[in-house]
């Protein structure tokens, strides 16, 4: 007995329900067959986080519905939280290992593909040390899963070159939230919203990538003393059309539109003197460098009307409490670590922040990005600590019970271009690719292509698909997905759930953990004492040795169990004895994680990315100050001209997560939103002889791709193309955006670029659209 309790699909945000205090539950629910019994989970489609449980009959997933106790979603999901489940039972699941043989990826065992990758990875540490292996992972594991991968990858590999697809996602959020309070960690609480009278929106559309969230801010908006809205876009997104003020940029303008708007702050006296003097550092030279930024000459840089600038600084600068988010508009766009300071300095200016209604959120993507910097499988220090700092370091050895000569330091590790970059060079000589598809996610495709192409690259890729990318791979690993193992993860507002398995994995697949703690035993790795440096053996093990490492850390999760997350609402760390419950949000005593020996970061040139040395900074402690950072607008890099004359911005769509290999096999979501598109300005489209529908070629100094064009929803001179669309369901024409997009990363986040980028178009006929071939075929996996 099928049951949806509303349609997600034709209704997105479904029937309001207003308010203002406490958000109302509202369960929806979505079955194909009655469950025998309910499993607690949470989505891993964003990091929303929304608390949900799995449905089980038989054996198999028969739904979902949402958890009325949780403090996150209160029982309300998206389209994606209700429909993404499907990918699951999807009939193409990998199910076995492959390796590559004559050129063909094969059938193998766990034994014989485990022992190939321990061989390999043994000869290259033996000849050529640790950084010969490239670990590339992702945002979408569990914590566990993280822990387990940073220890055996930091400490017994000893390789710098590990990284997260993080890099490509919310590594500006983190550097930005480390650069201005010292520290990673979301100051904010997603109850600020229920209270707050002003939201101000940078470069997010919540609308279709937060859904859950939007939900929220919605009944804000329709409710009683209804919060302002301010949104930064250059795009009519569903974001914006609800917006009281919309500043409608150019792509690539962030710096000059926010420096305007402090701007302003400073001018009309809307600068709480107070705060600003007993609580941060660095107020007379953001001053002097936001001077210049008047309205009239931000009107110039980003083709934001002056007016329009005012009244968002009146909104701004007069609203006794606000709560600001950015993403990816900020992220990956110039500028983007210096763009995403400015957000924070906004609340530091005014003083809201650590208050109820007031937070700053330098909100995260992926479900699990979080997670991937607090254990450091990116390139962070596990605990937020600091690689600078020897201490820090010495901290962590005396922990793992290792010498601190064993775990690589010194520097910041290599970042996931500059991983690329060494594979392409020849001196990573095996990449592990787990959980994330750079065949299409990756900027610059036919180079990244060439990279995982290379004959002397031993690639592996662990992943529950024939991804565009496990199609290129030596060894592939079948891997189990949410659902089919348990861990837990944390959200954009740090609360921490716990996610069971539910069903077992399809063949022969197995969990990420388990793949992990097979390869740490194979390889031997060893402590200080002889006995295994990976001491546990499931979930609860690894969460419970990680914990250990947050202990007086800002992330202190001593006082969470995977006990303690049965049952009721997920919960935000820092909890540990003194704060049992959890802790709603940070710096409500005015005391930033900048003091020298605690910070995560000695701070960076905002503009060159060049990082001050420990004697540099301690020599200015901020000394639980927060950093107001000042950076002047710099142009894009890739600045439109006579032969790519137009900007292409890049992004999602609310019915598909990232490279589609869940959502394009949901047929209610694939249905929604089959394929890609441009959207083009009218002007720009009449300019060009481009009619509703037809196909256009666009092209930039990287590549080609070929799309139906969509008038309106942009500015002249911008175009927009969801990133979506690879090539495993066989479009037959090039259409992955990221054909387009540039190899060239933010100094100081190293996060790529993929909000701007000069192409030039034109029309074709369908004629010659199916002349073209796709660059990249994904053949079905060998028996
Ligand atoms: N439906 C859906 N939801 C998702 C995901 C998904 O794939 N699909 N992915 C999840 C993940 S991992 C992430 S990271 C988030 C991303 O969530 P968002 O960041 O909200 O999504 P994007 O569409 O990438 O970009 C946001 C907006 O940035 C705008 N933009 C482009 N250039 C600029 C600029 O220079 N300045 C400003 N101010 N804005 C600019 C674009 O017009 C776009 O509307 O979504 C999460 N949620
Ligand atoms: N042009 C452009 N490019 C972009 C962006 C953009 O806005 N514009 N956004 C960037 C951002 S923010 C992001 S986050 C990236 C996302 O890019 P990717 O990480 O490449 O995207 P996904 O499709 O989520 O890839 C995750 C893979 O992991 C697999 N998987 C799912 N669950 C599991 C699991 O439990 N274990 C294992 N081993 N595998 C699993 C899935 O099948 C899938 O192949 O794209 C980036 N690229
Ligand atoms: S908002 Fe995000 S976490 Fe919530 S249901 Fe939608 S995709 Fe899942
Ligand atoms: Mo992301």
């Amino acid at each position: 007995m099928a049951r949806e309790t509303r349609d997600s699909i034709g209704n997105i945000w479904g029937e309001r329900t207003p308010y203002r205090g406490e958000w109302s539950a509202r369960v929806d629910e979505h079955v194909v067959e009655e469950p025998d019994r309910w499993v607690q989970s949470a989505c891993v489609l964003c990091s929303n986080g929304c608390a949900l449980d799995i449905g089980v009959k038989d054996g198999r997933i028969v739904g979902v519905r949402g958890r009325e106790v949780d403090r996150v979603n209160r029982g309300r999901l998206g389209p994606k939280g209700l429909h993404g489940w499907e990918a699951n039972g999807s009939p193409d699941r990998l199910t076995h290992p492959l390796v590559r043989r004559g050129g063909r990826l094969e059938r193998a065992t766990w034994d014989e593909a485990m022992e190939l990758i321990v061989q390999r990875s043994k000869e290259i540490v033996e000849r050529h040390t640790g950084l010969g292996i490239g670990i590339y992972n992702t945002g979408q594991l569990f914590l566990e899963e993280y822990h387990t991968l940073a220890v055996l990858g930091r400490v017994g590999l000893g390789t710098r070159n590990m990284d997260g697809n993080t890099r490509l996602c919310t590594a500006t959020a983190a550097s930005s939230l480390q650069e201005s309070f010292g520290c990673d960690g979301q100051p904010g609480s997603y109850s600020d919203i229920d209270v707050t009278d002003a939201l101000l929106l940078v470069g997010t559309n919540l609308a279709e990538a937060q859904t859950v969230l939007w939900m929220r801010m919605l009944d804000r908006l329709e409710g009683p003393d209804r919060p302002r809205l301010v949104v930064i876009d250059p795009r009519v997104t569903p974001t914006a059309e609800r917006a009281d003020l919309h500043l409608q940029l150019r792509p690539g303008t962030n710096v000059a539109v926010l420096n305007g708007l402090q701007h302003l702050l400073i001018e009309n006296g809307h600068v709480d003197q107070k705060y600003v003097q007993a609580h941060t550092v660095g107020f007379e030279d953001l001053k002097r460098t936001v001077g210049v930024y008047t309205p009239e000459l931000v009107e110039r840089i980003s083709g934001v009307p002056a007016e329009k600038l005012r009244a968002a600084a009146e909104i701004v600068g007069t609203s006794p409490t606000l709560v600001s988010a950015a993403l990816q508009g900020v992220y990956q766009s110039n500028q983007a670590t210096a763009a995403a300071c400015q957000i924070n300095n906004v609340h530091l200016l005014r003083g809201l922040i650590g208050k109820p209604g007031s937070g700053v959120f330098q909100m995260n993507g992926q479900p699990t990005a979080q997670n991937t910097r607090e254990t450091g499988a990116d390139g962070e220090l596990v605990g937020f600590r600091n690689w600078l700092n020897p201490e820090h370091v010495r901290e962590v050895a005396r922990l793992l019970n290792v010498s601190p000569d064993s775990i690589p330091h010194g520097a910041q590790p290599a970042h996931a271009l500059e991983i690329f970059r060494l594979a392409e060079l020849g001196s990573v000589k095996m990449l592990w690719v787990i959980c994330t598809n750079p065949a299409v996610s990756l900027p610059d495709l036919a180079r990244t292509r060439h990279i995982l192409a290379k004959e002397d690259l031993f690639l592996v890729v662990q992943d529950a698909f024939l991804t565009e990318t496990a199609a290129l791979a030596d060894v592939v690993l079948p891997a189990a997905i949410w659902g089919e193992k348990t861990g837990t993860f944390t959200n954009a507002d740090r609360t921490v759930h716990l996610s069971l398995k539910a069903v077992e994995p399809p063949g022969e697949a197995k969990s990420d953990l388990d793949i992990f703690l097979d390869y740490a035993r194979r390889m031997d790795f060893r402590d200080r004492d002889g006995q295994p440096l990976v001491g546990w053996h499931d979930a609860e093990g690894a969460f419970d040795a990680f914990k250990e490492l947050t202990r007086g850390r800002p992330c202190d999760y001593s006082g969470l169990s995977h006990a303690r997350l049965l049952g009721g609402s997920g919960i935000q760390w820092p909890c540990h004895e003194g704060s049992p419950d959890g802790t709603e949000r940070l710096y409500a005593d005015g005391v930033f994680p900048t003091r020298w020996g605690y910070c995560q970061t000695y701070g960076h040139d905002l503009e060159v990315g060049a990082g001050a040395e420990q004697e540099e900074y301690r020599a200015n402690d901020p000394n639980g100050r927060a950093r107001l950072r000042a950076a002047a607008y710099r142009p894009l890099h890739e600045e439109p001209g006579a032969e790519y004359p137009l900007i292409l911005t890049t992004g999602r769509r609310v019915y598909h997560f990232h490279t589609r290999t869940k959502t394009g096999r949901s047929p209610e979501l694939n249905a929604a939103a089959p394929d890609g598109f441009v959207q083009i300005n009218p002007e720009d489209a009449g300019q060009y002889g481009i009619s509703e529908g037809d196909w256009v070629e666009i092209t930039s100094r990287r590549g080609t791709v070929f799309e139906r064009a969509r008038l309106g929803g942009v500015e002249p001179g911008t175009l927009f193309i969801p990133f979506h669309y690879g090539y495993w369901d066989d479009p037959g024409r090039p259409r992955a955006v990221n054909e387009l997009t540039l190899y060239e990363v933010d100094p100081v986040s190293k996060q790529p670029h993929y909000k701007a980028s000069a192409v030039r178009v034109r029309r074709v006929t369908e004629g010659h659209v199916a002349r073209q071939r796709q660059p990249q075929t994904v053949a079905g996996q060998g028996d």
